[in-house]
């Protein structure tokens, strides 16, 4: 898939060369395109924001080098895009939000700073999204953030027999608690029913311990997913456990 992005901190997305998402750049999954907008300023010192009318405190990026831009991108890369302005103001990115963008062809993110924009960015846009309810000094961090939770999406991108599918979030429910060698590591043992070789014990007893860890910390995750007979049956044992 492309994924272009519009900063004026273009060299912050050299950190994704690394890791996951550097893979499936040189695998061919992922064309990231990053461009500087600070390129297509007009004024002589290179200016791409400007206080806002009205008065107030801080400053506003400018529409204009933010069209000339995309203007730039449409030329250059012709074709459907969804562009993602980022907006502490937007509606929050999730699990669904990344699925949902794995499937485009040609998603664009747009990075603000200072104290926000010019409404008027907004007649290019497709998509205001926040991750969150913080405020950061620009939106390369959360675009950052987005292009690897959607990338996690992309076939091929994760290892081999692993998919994004199949963890926590995507079933609906927190993972179940894991344990790798050694069995006895200073006196903490390894649950007994892990190491028994008894497959379908160990399933359940995951799927009981993933809705004790959900129903403890995010009991808000139970309401909106459909629990199978089995499912409600473990949950009554670790209510009368407690
Ligand atoms: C637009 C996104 C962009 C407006 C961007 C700030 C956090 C997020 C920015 C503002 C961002 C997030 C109105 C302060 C840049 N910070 N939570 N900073 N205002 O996704």
């Amino acid at each position: 898939m492309d994924i272009s992005v519009l900063s004026i901190f273009p060299r912050m997305f050299d950190a994704l060369n690394e890791s996951v998402i550097g893979k499936a750049q040189e695998k061919g999954l992922l064309d990231l395109n990053v461009i500087d907008f600070r390129d297509f300023t007009t004024d002589k010192q290179n200016h791409v924001d400007d206080a806002p009318y009205g008065g107030g405190v801080g400053m506003l990026l400018q529409a204009q080098p933010i069209y000339d831009a995309m203007n730039h991108l449409d030329k250059q890369k012709p074709g459907k895009k969804r562009v993602v302005l980022l907006d502490p103001a937007g509606k929050t990115f999730d699990t669904n939000m990344a699925r949902s963008f794995a499937q485009e062809e040609h998603l664009v993110f747009i990075c603000g700073h200072y104290e926000g924009f010019d409404e008027r960015i907004k007649d290019l846009v497709t998509d205001e999204v926040s991750i969150g309810d913080y405020i950061l000094t620009g939106g390369e961090l959360p675009t950052m953030s987005m292009i690897d939770a959607t990338m996690r999406f992309v076939p091929g991108v994760l290892g081999n027999n692993f998919s994004a599918e199949e963890e926590s979030f995507s079933h609906g429910l927190l993972e179940y608690p894991q344990y790798t060698r050694p069995a006895d590591f200073r006196g903490k043992k390894v649950p007994e029913v892990l190491t028994s070789g008894n497959h379908e014990k160990i399933r359940i007893w995951r799927l009981k311990e993933a809705l004790r860890k959900t129903l403890i910390r995010r009991p808000d995750l139970l309401e909106t997913i459909d629990l199978s007979n089995e499912e409600k049956k473990l949950l009554n044992e670790i209510r009368s456990e407690m």
